[in-house]
C-alpha cells in the first residue's frame, strides 16, 4: 500500500489501514512521522482512553467485551488494545483475547490490536500512545488498553490512560495479594468481578478497607458478572461520572500531560538507544573498569 493510498484509508477510517499504519509506527518504518502528523488532534484530545488492569484470569477480557457490547448499543466506535506480556502466567493471553472478543471480530466499528511486551527494550509507551492516538483520529470515541498488572512496562502504559479500572475477583490466590498495593495506587475504580463467586464480597470488604486508609473517601467498589453481563451499566455510569469530573476539574488535562512528557521519553530514548550503542561498539572498549563511569564518559561528549 503507498503512503498516499493508506493515509486516504486512515481518513475513510478503514479497520485495515489503521491496522497497517499502526504496524508501520511498531516496526519503526520512516513513514510513521508522516502518518502521525497527519491525525485529527481534536478527536485525539476528545477521546476517552480507558485502562483496564488486574492480575491474569480476573476477567478483564470478559469485562471488556461487555463493555464493548453496551458502549455499540450507544452506536461508539470503540479501540482496544490489549497488552500481552507472552509471559508463562497467562501464556496464550492473544488467543484466548481473541476468541473471546469474536462477537466483535466482523464489526468494523470495533478495532482491536494486540501488542507484545516482550522482546522489547522500550517503546511500548511510544507505540501503545501511538496506537491510541490513530485509533482516536479514526473516530474511536472510548479506546480500551488491556493490561496485565505484572510488569513495569504494563504499569508504564496505564499511564497512558485518562481512568482506570482495576478488576480483582475472588479466589486468584496468594501470590495476587502480594500484587495489591502497587495496583490499587493506580486505580481510580475498582470492580471485584465473578460476584457471583464465593468470597467476592470479603475481597470488596477488603479492598474498601485498603483504600479507606489512604484516603479521607474509602472508593466504592463496583460488584460485577462479566459472564452474565450484570453490574457492567453501573461500572459504565461510574466512569462517565468520573470522566467528567476530571474534565471539570483539569485532572483530565494534566494526566494527558503527564502521559504526552512520558512518550516524549520513550522516543528519546527509542531513538538514542541505537545511536549510543553505536557509539559504544566503535570505541572497542576494554571490558575492565566501571560501565557506569564509562556510560557517563560517553554522554558528556558532544
Ligand atoms: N464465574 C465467573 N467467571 C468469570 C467471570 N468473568 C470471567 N470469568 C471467567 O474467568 C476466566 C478468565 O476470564 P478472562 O476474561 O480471560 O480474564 P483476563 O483477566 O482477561 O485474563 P488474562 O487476559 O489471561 O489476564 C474465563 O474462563 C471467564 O469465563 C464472572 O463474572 N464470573
Ligand atoms: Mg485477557
Amino acid at each position: 500500500m503507498t503512503i498516499d493510498r493508506l493515509l486516504e484509508g486512515l481518513r475513510q477510517r478503514d479497520p485495515r489501514a489503521i491496522g497497517r499504519a499502526i504496524s508501520l509506527v511498531e516496526n519503526g518504518d520512516e513513514s510513521a512521522e508522516i502518518i502521525l502528523s497527519s491525525l485529527d488532534e481534536n478527536l485525539v484530545s476528545q477521546a476517552t482512553i480507558l485502562g483496564i488492569t488486574g492480575p491474569p484470569g480476573a476477567g478483564k477480557s470478559t469485562l471488556t467485551n461487555e463493555i464493548i457490547a453496551k458502549l455499540r448499543h450507544q452506536e461508539e466506535r470503540i479501540g482496544i488494545i490489549a497488552i500481552d506480556p507472552s509471559s508463562p502466567i497467562s501464556g496464550g493471553a492473544i488467543l484466548g483475547d481473541r476468541i473471546r472478543m469474536m462477537q466483535h471480530a466482523t464489526d468494523k466499528d470495533v478495532v482491536m490490536r494486540s501488542m507484545a511486551t516482550r522482546g522489547r527494550l522500550g517503546g511500548l509507551c511510544a507505540t501503545a500512545g501511538a496506537a491510541v492516538r490513530i485509533m482516536a483520529s479514526c473516530g474511536c470515541s472510548t479506546i480500551i488498553i488491556e493490561t496485565v498488572g505484572v510488569g513495569q512496562s504494563e504499569m508504564d502504559i496505564i499511564r497512558l490512560a485518562d481512568i482506570t479500572i482495576l478488576v480483582m475477583a475472588p479466589g486468584l490466590g496468594d501470590e495476587i495479594q502480594a500484587m495489591k498495593a502497587g495496583l490499587l495506587e493506580v486505580a481510580d475504580i475498582l470492580v471485584v468481578n465473578k460476584a457471583d463467586c464465593k468470597g467476592a464480597d470479603i475481597l470488596a470488604m477488603d479492598l474498601e478497607a485498603v483504600t479507606r486508609k489512604g484516603s479521607a473517601t474509602p472508593t466504592q467498589v463496583c460488584m460485577t458478572v462479566a459472564t452474565e453481563g450484570k453490574g457492567v451499566t453501573e461500572l459504565l455510569d461510574r466512569i462517565d461520572k468520573l470522566d467528567s469530573e476530571h474534565r471539570d476539574s483539569g485532572e483530565r488535562q494534566k494526566r494527558r500531560r503527564g502521559a504526552h512528557n512520558q512518550e516524549v521519553l520513550d522516543w528519546c530514548l527509542e531513538i538514542l538507544r541505537p545511536q549510543l550503542l553505536d557509539k559504544i561498539i566503535k570505541r572497542k572498549l576494554s571490558v575492565l573498569g566501571d560501565p557506569r563511569l564509562k556510560a557517563k564518559k560517553i554522554l558528556e561528549e558532544k
